[in-house]
């Protein structure tokens, strides 16, 4: 359970864990201000009791402050100093705590025991986040999520880490800084922040041919997640695994999300992003405080040299995947994320992720970002943490012994005992182990001296493609909508052009639906291709978030508005339904008192309606009164409530006097649809929840809009 700021400032269960942990590295001082039990005495950080914190020491109520004051300039001093580097990427991010538990043994392929001990439990710590907005921005910014997570194993600390889309932009870590300056804010003016619907950023693309798969994974609607929870994680690099022979197998690893994947529309997203910025962190910390953790399935895509030389593309090239279809993923474990943290800075803040963070069994391969990776995440730790002992602090420290002749630095939290720091010596103290210890995979390496990328990475538009035709009508519209919309942000004609110019290598129609969309005169020519697209790849249902729908509303929110005279039968029916799931429900009121039920009842709201906009919530039930209904049509918000649900394709339940506020935001009775379902009673209940395991009725989006066409006439002709 979280501690409540204020009332227990001390040292938590976790604070303690660490503590042990951190004596088997040397000695850990905790200092007095950790450790604030009920009736604990203030104190400086001396541990000097503080007799008032509320005036500094003057000469006279009204003279000047004295120097001497050091518990005022010790307060000050620090505060000053309470900030660090936010992360030059991904400084948004939101962390918890987790179990791993491996269930089927990789022993043939590894001498890892986290993949090889079945039943064993690995602590986990995995932080979410956003990769260009600030860490102030709002959660649903259109953007790649960070999935990075961190085991720690009994061979020391493993990271994976992932994001939520298995390939990237670049296939050389060389462009890493290019990339993230243009899709950051602009240097002169400083905006826009955390999205890419600005010139820097597409012009930057559009040169980079590369990048073509990934942007249409941006542009899908796995960019705009509902939740964390309804995520799938994607180590993206092919990594190497080794076995007790050290031979080695190549590995890919997933993290497949228990509830099944989901997003919201994009109009939502802008509207959420108001409403509430922190909807991802909230989402989270809310479903394990209440005892709902998410668990992720962890899987392996395993395959050796043979496949590799006769898969279409290079398995070290970043911006490629690899179908399920073609290597299927193996789940061996489960991870269940079910711990809050005690202290966002000293945790998530904190933690120091790296992708050389491997134990014995687990190696990397040439996959040049890879490569560049493991340089990039020790160095800037350093700058973001301040020194090279950040693996002392808690959240980074292994949970298994830790010897080396390391010494000193900056914020050195141990204290070894003894005259020997050196290797080899005569006095003691830890050895090599060349039967446990970490062993490189041994490779035959040799060639030229040479800047030059290999002619195997140069398909840059048939996965792009791939990923299009897999995708339902209504994700390749999105994508559409999405190029649209953000191509419309950027000034410059010729970029939006060398944009539809790369489309038409992947989808004819696609580059159709945005050149008309942007008004472009004339269709660009196609854009010269490095190496000429595949149009064979068969489509994969692995990457359609619609097709991986998990069919149910378990763990998703349903908002009920009520007035004054609601059913409470039906409330009661509706709050039953949603438990069972298990699901939650919020109350939405006209005033944050609630309403006077039908029976008398008082049922207390979560949100007044300003404060609880449809977009909060995966489906809605109106549960008015007639006098309600009345009083709701003549309101602004309450009609937004209602057309923002239409809107967003949500499965709306209704009473037959909410039919009023329904035709008065604007949706006609003849417009309903199967997608609304009148509420006559309690009984309706369960079915109506039932239907809402749809999640969306995007048949609705497909009949009214606009832009709907041309993916509907070729999904028929399909
Ligand atoms: Fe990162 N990345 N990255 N990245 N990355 C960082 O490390 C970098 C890449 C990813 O929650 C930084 O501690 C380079 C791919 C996540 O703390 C930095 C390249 C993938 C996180 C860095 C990449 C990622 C980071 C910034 C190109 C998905 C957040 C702060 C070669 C597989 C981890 C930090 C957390 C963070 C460098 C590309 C995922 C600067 C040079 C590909 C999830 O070191």
């Amino acid at each position: 359970m979280p501690k409540v700021i204020g009332k227990d400032t001390g040292a938590t269960s976790r604070a303690v864990e660490y503590e042990t942990q951190l004596g088997q590295g040397g000695e850990l001082h905790q200092t007095a201000s950790d450790t604030g039990e009920e009736g604990a005495v203030l104190t400086t950080q001396q541990g000097v009791a503080v007799a008032d914190d509320q005036n500094t020491l003057r000469v006279g109520p009204r003279g000047p402050a004295l120097l001497e004051d050091f518990h005022f300039r010790e307060k000050i001093f620090h505060f000053d100093h309470e900030r660090i580097p936010e992360r030059v990427v991904h400084a948004r991010g939101y962390g918890v705590h987790g179990t791993f538990t491996l269930k089927e043994s990789l022993a043939e392929f590894t001498t890892a025991k986290v993949l090889s001990e079945v039943d064993e439990k690995t602590p986990m710590f995995v932080r979410f986040s956003t990769v260009a907005g600030n860490k102030g921005s709002s959660d649903l910014a259109r953007d790649v999520r960070g999935f990075a997570a961190k085991f720690y194993t009994k061979e020391g600390n493993w990271d994976i880490v992932g994001n939520n889309i298995p390939v990237f932009f670049i296939q050389d870590a060389i462009k890493f800084p290019d990339l993230i300056h243009a899709a950051k804010p602009a240097p002169d003016r400083e905006f826009p922040q955390a999205q890419t619907a600005h010139d820097n950023f597409w012009d930057f693309i559009t040169l980079t041919p590369e990048s073509m798969h990934m942007v249409m994974w941006i542009m899908s609607d796995r960019t705009i997640p509902r939740s964390f929870r309804f995520m799938e994680g994607f180590g993206v690099h092919t990594f190497r695994l080794i076995n007790a022979e050290g031979k080695g197998a190549y590995v890919k690893f997933h993290f497949k999300p228990r509830l099944g994947l989901q997003s919201v529309a994009w109009n939502e997203a802008l509207k959420i992003n108001g409403a509430d910025p922190d909807f991802h962190r909230r989402d989270l910390w809310d479903a394990i405080d209440m005892g709902s953790p998410p668990i992720w399935d962890l899987g392996v895509q395993l395959f050796d040299d043979e496949f590799a030389d006769n898969f279409e593309f290079d398995i070290l090239d970043a911006t490629k995947l690899i179908p399920e279809e073609q290597v299927p993923v193996r789940i061996i474990g489960e991870f269940v994320l079910d711990g809050l943290v005690d202290n966002f800075f000293a945790e998530t803040e904190q933690v120091a992720f790296c992708t050389q963070n491997v134990v014995p069994g687990v190696g990397f391969t040439n996959d040049p970002l890879l490569q560049g990776r493991n340089f990039s995440y020790l160095d800037t730790q350093l700058k973001r943490l301040g020194g090279p002992n950040f693996t002392h602090i808690p959240i980074n420290a292994p949970r298994c012994p830790v010897h080396n002749f390391q010494q000193d630095g900056h914020m050195n939290m141990r204290n070894p005992k003894g005259r020997v720091n050196y290797e080899p010596n005569s006095w003691g103290g830890p050895r090599e182990s060349p039967t446990t210890g970490y062993r490189h995979f041994e490779e035959e390496v040799n060639g030229r001296k040479i800047q030059e990328r290999s002619g195997t990475f140069s398909d840059h538009y048939s996965q792009a493609r791939q990923f299009f035709i897999s995708q339902t009508p209504i994700e390749q519209k999105h994508i559409g909508d999405a190029l649209v919309f953000e191509l419309s942000k950027c000034e410059r004609i010729d970029i939006r052009e060398r944009m539809v110019a790369h489309l038409r290598n992947i989808d004819e129609r696609l580059a159709t639906v945005v050149a008309t969309g942007l008004g472009l005169a004339a269709l660009p020519d196609p854009a010269p291709a490095a190496s000429p697209p595949l149009a064979d790849l068969p489509p994969s249902d692995a990457l359609s978030i619609v097709k991986r729908a998990p069919g149910g509303f378990a763990g998703r929110k349903l908002g009920i508005l009520v007035s004054d005279g609601a059913s409470a039968t039906l409330i009661k029916a509706l709050t039953k339904a949603v438990k069972d799931l298990p699901a939650v429900h919020e109350i939405i009121a006209p005033r944050i008192a609630g309403a006077v039920l039908d029976d008398g009842a008082i049922l207390e709201a979560k949100q007044k309606i300003d404060g609880g906009p449809s977009v909060l919530y995966d489906a809605v039930v109106l549960a008015l009164s007639p006098e309600g209904a009345a009083m709701l049509a003549k309101d602004k918000t309450a009609k937004d409530f209602v057309s923002d649900a239409f809107a967003h394709c949500k499965f709306i339940g209704y009473t037959s006097a909410a039919e009023l506020l329904l035709n008065k935001a604007g949706i006609a009775s003849d417009e309903f649809d199967e997608g609304m379902v009148l509420l006559e009673g309690p009984k309706d209940a369960a079915a109506f929840l039932a239907l809402c395991g749809q999640l969306r009725h995007w048949a609705r989006e497909l009949a009214v809009d606009l832009d709907a066409e041309a993916f509907l006439a070729d999904s028929q002709a399909d």
